[in-house]
């Protein structure tokens, strides 16, 4: 058995900031709903969690498409980053703090972050010609360009993005990044600081080599990036907005005066997409260990959605509003294919046809089934909740309930070990195998059957012990996908009427179900278990 280490901690996990030059699609949504899933887990071990998301709201590629909208960068702003809080108010993303770049308390932690690298030697006034990627927001080094051919013409693209790049000359505030190697080995030494381990390895690689690791360009003339942070006592130069974007994760804490940044910091788990793996692997602990603070102590890197195994892009139309997929499948549907589907290493294909099969199979007829079949009229017509005993198993004797047994004992250390190792689609797995046991349970002691003969005393007690098992794997199940799908779990634990601090991971173990009285009876609501989509 494992053990589960339930002394309180203090928990602090962020997403990344989103960028406003577009409106959130499904990247965006799984990224927050798994910060949240762990949230919610590490609340439900007792943790104190400060989860923060937000958006980034800097830069060229937002004064752009401001402009392309007709709207100032600020009203711009407002009312995509509107967009970003909506899609996590309808997804019960449950964040602490929702920063925004533009805001003012950002621009004085930015202010002092960097005060303290220029105090502690780490910038300096440099030169810098070199190709430049607006789209990306960075400087492209010659080994990294490909050419191409386009409407006839070459032109040179960065070979990560294929995002056209352009010759740029000025002069920069620079960062010591070259000074860093061997702080950032150190911060690698310990295989839990990016999982899972196959960034872990190409994160090392491109530290070993070096080749990342050219001092940093940190600032921008202003007369070519305007909508930004100025740097302290030098207002020709705005900030680069990948140094002022990171700093939020010190912002939302309140950096460097608040006390809830002396408890959180660092970072317990940043959740970051693999497309920006080199500016948080390798810049930001860089930047963090010169400002004299801790590098995070574990970043998590997810792969990428394709959408009918196409890359979702603008240009072919195939970008995947949250709020209209939520319209199809409901926020919890969305969230639970999402998370169950995903695995951190490789990419995950989204389709329609998909979730539909997924969440009938599994929420509709695996767990909404198990809960209507133990709750209906047929078999449970007074809606009673027996307690879940040892005696059960035995009275019912079947190699099916043995078995049912056998996986509940086991759920809770599985599904947590799922939980810490970030493999949300294994906890998925592990609770619909149980639950498919308990529906098997259920056909193989006929209790339609059994509830027909009413003057039949080991009838009756077969069905109660039916019942008492299939419900116990229906609370159980319930309790460990909280996390994952929160608002149809916590309709389906009041259903059964577990009280509401009896849903602790604590509570997850079998027959821990902490009430006291023998047998409940539900409030008589019309709940929906997830309904069967077509
Ligand atoms: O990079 N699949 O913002 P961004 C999965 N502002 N996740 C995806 C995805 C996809 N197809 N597309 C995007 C930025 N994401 C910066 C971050 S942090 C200090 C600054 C998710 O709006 C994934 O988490 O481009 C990715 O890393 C993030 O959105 C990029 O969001």
């Amino acid at each position: 058995r494992t053990y589960v280490d339930y002394r309180p901690k203090n928990v602090y996990l962020t997403t990344p900031i989103f960028y406003v030059n577009a409106g959130p699609h499904i990247g965006h949504l799984y990224t927050a709903s798994l910060a949240d899933a762990l949230a919610r887990y590490n609340r439900m071990l007792g943790h104190q969690v400060f989860l923060s998301t937000g958006t980034d709201e800097h830069g060229n590629k937002v004064s752009d498409a401001a402009n392309a909208n007709n709207l100032s960068p600020q009203n711009y702003t407002d009312k995509i980053s509107g967009l970003f809080k909506d899609m996590c108010d309808n997804f019960d993303i449950s964040y602490s703090n929702f920063i925004r770049t533009t805001d003012l308390r950002h621009h004085e932690a930015v202010n002092h972050f960097w005060i303290t690298l220029k105090e502690n030697g780490h910038l300096y006034l440099g030169k810098y010609s070199g190709w430049y990627c607006v789209s990306d927001e960075a400087f492209v080094p010659e080994s990294e360009l490909l050419e191409k051919v386009s409407n006839s013409k070459t032109i040179k693209v960065s070979a990560a993005s294929g995002n056209l790049v352009q010759w740029m000359e000025e002069d920069n505030y620079k960062f010591k990044l070259s000074s860093m190697q061997d702080d950032l080995k150190y911060w690698l030494k310990n295989v839990k600081a990016v999982e899972p381990i196959k960034f872990h390895k190409i994160l090392s690689s491109w530290i070993e080599e070096g080749s990342c690791l050219e001092d940093l360009s940190v600032s921008r003339p202003v007369s070519r990036a305007p909508w930004g942070i100025k740097v302290p006592n030098d207002n020709s130069h705005t900030i680069y907005v990948w140094l002022d974007a990171l700093v939020s994760y010190l912002t939302s804490l309140g950096y460097p005066k608040n006390q809830e940044f002396a408890k959180f910091w660092p970072p317990t788990v940043q959740i970051i997409g693999k497309d920006i793996l080199k500016f948080h692997g390798v810049y930001w602990p860089a930047f963090s260990m010169a400002a004299g603070l801790d590098p995070p102590r574990t970043l998590l890197c997810h792969s990428h959605w394709t959408v009918d195994d196409e890359k979702m892009s603008k240009s072919k139309g195939n970008v995947v509003s949250p709020s209209e997929a939520a319209k199809l499948f409901t926020a919890d549907g969305l969230r639970y294919f999402l998370l169950r589907e995903a695995v951190p290493h490789s990419d995950a294909n989204y389709s329609e046809d998909k979730i539909r099969k997924i969440l009938n199979a599994e929420l509709a007829d695996t767990l909404g089934n198990l809960v209507s079949r133990c709750m209906g009229k047929a078999l449970n017509p007074g809606k009673i909740i027996p307690e879940p005993c040892e005696r059960h198993a035995k009275t019912l004797g079947s190699d099916e309930a043995l078995k049912l047994v056998e996986s509940l004992e086991n759920l809770s250390s599985i599904a947590h070990n799922h939980y810490n190792d970030f493999n949300l689609h294994s906890v998925v797995d592990i609770v619909m195998q149980s639950l498919f046991f308990a529906n098997k349970m259920i056909d193989h002691h006929k209790p339609w059957a059994l509830a027909k003969q009413t003057d039949n005393s080991e009838a009756q007690e077969k069905l109660e012990s039916v019942l008492a098992l299939g419900l116990e794997a229906a609370r159980l199940g319930s309790l460990i996908l909280t996390p994952i799908i929160p608002r149809l779990t916590s309709h389906l634990l009041d259903f059964l009427n577990v009280p509401s601090n009896a849903r602790m991971w604590d509570n997850t173990k079998y027959l821990n179900t902490g009430r006291n009285n023998q047998i409940n009876t539900p409030k008589q609501q019309d709940y929906a278990f997830f309904k069967k989509l077509r």
